[in-house]
């Protein structure tokens, strides 16, 4: 029986429910700190999310929804700037723990710990962001629980291009069919699928629920829970509902009988 040496998890929607009430709220404090009377509503910031990154988004909104503002001098430095003021919102409330980890996160990655497989990040958000939300959810030191952490700008094209998954791969030394990788989004399937990844798990939130996954070894709703069991949109659930080590070895081994 193989196993997956390591499992590398996408933060934003994945790890926890960081979004709509997150990062959405984040932008919007910043854009009234700087007395823009910007608003990005849920339904707006779905549309926003086709753009990953927060600086790529905000430069999303002014060219696609916001053409009549009056552009910056230096649009770049602006942009920056209020992407700065954005992150310290952000990391503010994940201080204040605004947002929780999703069903099973925690379970799994302290099975994951005790059973020696590696864990590793592989996201778009800046890293500030990752350690502020792991530093809330989980016990002191839990950073450290992930021996690579991709994250922000660290490499230059933000998903959907694969670079981030390459780079955390590089990092570990290991092949992509080695890993697992857990994403929430299909831009997050794309990256890992390019990165040559072929086992991915997508737990679903509301504003990705309707995307394509087609390359996703399996959809659910959550990761589970005993008392709260995942159910699959597409794929096999694990029968107990609870997304542990013997489920995803036995979805890596049933793509190596397949392949
Ligand atoms: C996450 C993102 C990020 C966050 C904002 O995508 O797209 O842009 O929304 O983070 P993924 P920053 O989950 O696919 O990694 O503002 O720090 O960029
Ligand atoms: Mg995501």
């Amino acid at each position: 029986m193989y196993r997956p040496q390591a499992l590398i998890f996408d933060v934003d929607g994945t790890l926890a429910d960081t979004e709509r009430d997150g990062h959405r709220v984040a932008f919007n404090r910043a854009f009234g700190e700087a007395a823009l009377d910007w608003d990005w509503s849920v339904d707006l910031y779905g549309r926003l999310l086709s753009v990953t990154g927060g600086k790529e988004r905000i430069q999303y909104f002014l060219d696609e929804f916001h053409r009549s503002f009056p552009r910056p001098e230096d649009l770049n430095g602006f942009i920056a700037d209020l992407h700065r003021s954005k992150t310290r919102h952000y990391m503010r409330m994940m201080a204040e723990g605004a947002i929780p980890l999703r069903p099973g996160v925690r379970r799994l990655l302290e099975e994951a710990r005790a059973a020696g497989v590696r864990l590793a990040i592989a996201t778009t958000t800046t890293p500030e962001n990752v350690t502020a939300l792991i530093g809330s959810t989980l016990p002191a030191g839990a950073a450290g629980w992930f021996e690579v952490i991709g994250a922000g700008d660290i490499v230059e094209r933000k998903k959907p291009a694969p670079d981030i998954y390459s780079w955390v791969l590089q990092q570990m030394g290991l092949k992509p069919r080695e890993v697992m990788a857990f994403e929430d989004s299909a831009h997050g399937v794309t990256a890992a699928h390019q990165a040559g990844i072929s086992q991915i798990v997508v737990t679903v939130n509301d504003y990705t629920r309707s995307q394509d996954f087609a390359d996703a070894t399996v959809v659910l709703d959550h990761l589970g829970e005993r008392d709260s069991p995942a159910t699959a949109l597409a794929g096999e659930a694990p029968q107990d509902g609870v997304v542990n080590l013997s489920y995803l070895e036995t979805l890596f081994n049933a793509e190596r009988i397949a392949v």
